[in-house]
């Protein structure tokens, strides 16, 4: 039964049942009796395990079909009415095409089949940056995953009242046929439909497609900005706490900076790093003129392997109750999950010798494949999805619907050379060329080959709803809206620097507080830099690595050194990369472009 009379809403609801003919609609209301009674029932019909409840209480295990494991950017359209609002790094397809194709998969999707209404709130329920979108699924798997990712339930409608402004999103598993696969964008109708998958980021229809899609359109409209990145806190020895932001393309480290655990060094001098966020930050001008953010999810989608007590204990630590995971091995002797890499080190003595790998099939250390190459237990881009709650870092801040004050927006990626460990941009407007520019290999987080370096620009090149040199050009307004001695600075970082082996040189994880540590002195006017042709990159002595084993001040240099020969070819490549933007570049970042090239001569 519905608990809203919001027309608008009802309108929705009623159009999808007319068109997928469920046999049963079923409102999600928020209580907990209805997710015990629906978790029950997923587990009966095998499409969730349940897990060890004494070591994982609230647990459980999803796998899907070996076709369906990452978002699919290929089959990924932003159907904007018309095609110059697509730009030329995202699909476009006509709106009335796209509809008439959709509602024909959809027409009967649902036969035999219940239908799960899901009202759910982007941010904490009425807070002023928060919005509201109503998920349509047939898939219990939504329906849990949502309630762990968002605010869900009678809450949301109740506060939306009578109000139109919510987004309308449409799921139907089908077939899960990859060739009738769709994940579909109507920025101008607030509208989502994504047909024939049931993974993460193509069906849990809040995060990417709204959250970032179609809210990074709305941003345009409404002056916010809705960007891939984390938000954290660093508490300093006097007790303030500075925010900052970072954009890293999928599988780029996120989640390991949001938790990050200070090295000893740092927690003793009273350091502690709070969690606001790891993948989506809404950002908004506040009251005082300063730029806020909020995270608008309420859980993690985070990658499972290579999470371990070392690498990052706070995410393994958010996973050990009331958890979804997705795709990763299970240990048929314990009933408990594991993935590559769940132990910080070979010796760990609880190394698994025998496993049902993320397809169901029985595995050994030993099995390989057709090639005779070894095969992973867990997919590479398995995932968790924990409560945000559960996390030991959480910031005190979490649920402050008026966001954070931020003080630092950090743009990074993969770049095995070139680009150095950190460096700071000189302007807003600098920042902003320097977002458009980054470049990062990709990963197993999209299908696609992998390791392969393309321009990503401030990581929302698979998550802008709109034409990217609009998008630009809002990066530039935003600065313009902002006193300048009440913007964030800008800084670009590159953990993933490697040697003549392929290792990476710097230890990162942990250690990259030292990185931190030095953007905090530079907010705080305490260090000075060294200009290059790029912006400021720090002194090698400026960046404390003291208690950093194998790691000397040369090999510091050696990444935080500015290759003039490697950057002429990397200025040529954005120039190459911007003459797709055509005459929406704006002219601003074409002349930050000649003056890089300048300053390289
Ligand atoms: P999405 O959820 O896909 O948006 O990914 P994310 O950006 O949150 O990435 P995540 O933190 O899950 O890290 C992805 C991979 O990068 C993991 O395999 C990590 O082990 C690795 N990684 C993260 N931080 C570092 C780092 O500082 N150095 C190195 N070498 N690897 C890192
Ligand atoms: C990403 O790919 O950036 C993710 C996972 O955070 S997904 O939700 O699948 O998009
Ligand atoms: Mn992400």
């Amino acid at each position: 039964m519905a608990n809203t009379t919001n027309k608008k809403v009802l309108e929705f609801v009623q159009s999808r049942v007319d068109l997928c003919k469920p046999d049963e609609v079923v409102w999600i209301t928020g209580e907990e009796a209805q997710y015990e009674a629906l978790t029950k029932e997923a587990i009966s019909t095998g499409e969730m395990i349940e897990l060890n409840q004494k070591t994982l209480p609230g647990c459980l295990l999803h796998r899907t079909k070996p076709n369906d494991v990452a978002r699919v950017e290929g089959r990924t359209f932003i159907c904007s009415r018309k095609e110059e609002d697509c730009g030329p790094t995202n699909n476009w397809w006509k709106p009335s095409e796209a509809y008439a194709k959709l509602e024909s998969i959809l027409d009967g999707a649902y036969k035999g089949r219940t239908m799960y209404v899901i009202p759910f709130s982007m941010g904490p329920v009425g807070g002023p940056i928060s919005k509201v979108g109503i998920e349509i699924t047939d898939s219990i798997y939504v329906v849990l995953n949502m309630r762990i990712m968002t605010r869900v339930g009678n809450d949301v409608l109740k506060a939306l009242g009578d109000s139109n402004d919510f987004v309308r999103g449409t799921h139907a598993k089908c077939d899960v046929d990859p060739e009738e696969r769709y994940i579909c964008q109507f920025p101008e109708d607030n509208a989502i439909i994504s047909v024939n998958s049931a993974y993460g980021g193509n069906v849990l229809l809040g995060k990417k497609c709204f959250a970032l899609r179609i809210a990074s359109y709305q941003g345009k409209n409404e002056m916010w900005m809705a960007e891939h990145m984390l938000i954290l806190g660093i508490e300093k020895p006097n007790k303030e706490t500075v925010y900052m932001c970072a954009a890293f393309p999928s599988a780029c480290g996120k989640t390991n900076l949001a938790m990050l655990i200070p090295p000893e060094g740092y927690r003793k001098n009273g350091y502690k790093v709070f969690t606001v966020g790891d993948d989506i930050a809404w950002i908004k001008k506040g009251p005082d003129g300063r730029l806020y953010a909020i995270n608008p999810e309420n859980g993690f989608f985070g990658v499972a392997p290579g999470t371990n007590s070392k690498s990052n204990f706070n995410a393994l630590e958010s996973t050990r109750k009331n958890t979804i995971f997705t795709n990763v091995a299970l240990n048929p002797e314990t009933n408990e999950v594991w993935w590559e890499a769940l132990e910080k080190d070979a010796a760990d003595k609880k190394k698994p010798a025998f496993l049902i790998d993320w397809t169901g099939k029985d595995w050994t250390p030993e099995t390989v494949d057709a090639e005779g190459k070894p095969v992973k237990a867990a997919h590479p881009n398995s995932r968790f999805t924990a409560p945000a709650k559960n996390c030991p870092c959480i910031s005190p801040e979490f649920e402050n619907g008026a966001g954070v004050p931020i003080s630092a927006i950090i743009f990074g990626g993969r770049r095995p050379s070139t680009v150095p460990l950190v460096y700071q941009a000189r302007s807003w407007e600098n920042g902003v060329f320097i977002g458009s520019i980054m470049g990062s290999e990709t990963t197993a987080a999209a299908t696609g080959a992998v390791g392969v370096v393309r321009r990503d620009p401030m990581a929302m090149r698979p998550f802008c709803g709109y034409h990217m040199g609009d998008y630009f050009q809002h990066w530039l307004d935003m600065g313009k809206s902002v006193d300048v001695d009440k913007q964030p600075k800008f800084f670009n970082v590159n953990w993933f620097r490697v040697d003549e082996d392929g290792n990476f040189i710097w230890p990162g994880f942990g250690d990259n507080m030292r990185v931190l540590d030095w953007m905090l002195k530079r907010i705080a006017g305490e260090v000075d830099a060294v200009e290059t042709p790029i912006g400021f990159v720090p002194k090698a002595e400026d960046i404390n690595i003291e208690g950093l084993d194998d790691f000397s001040i040369d090999t510091l240099k050696g990444i935080l050194k500015v290759d003039k020969d490697a950057w002429n070819v990397e200025a040529d490549g954005i120039k190459e990369f911007y003459k797709s933007f055509g005459d929406k570049l704006p002219k601003e970042l074409a002349k930050q472009a000649d003056d890089l090239k300048a300053r390289l001569k």
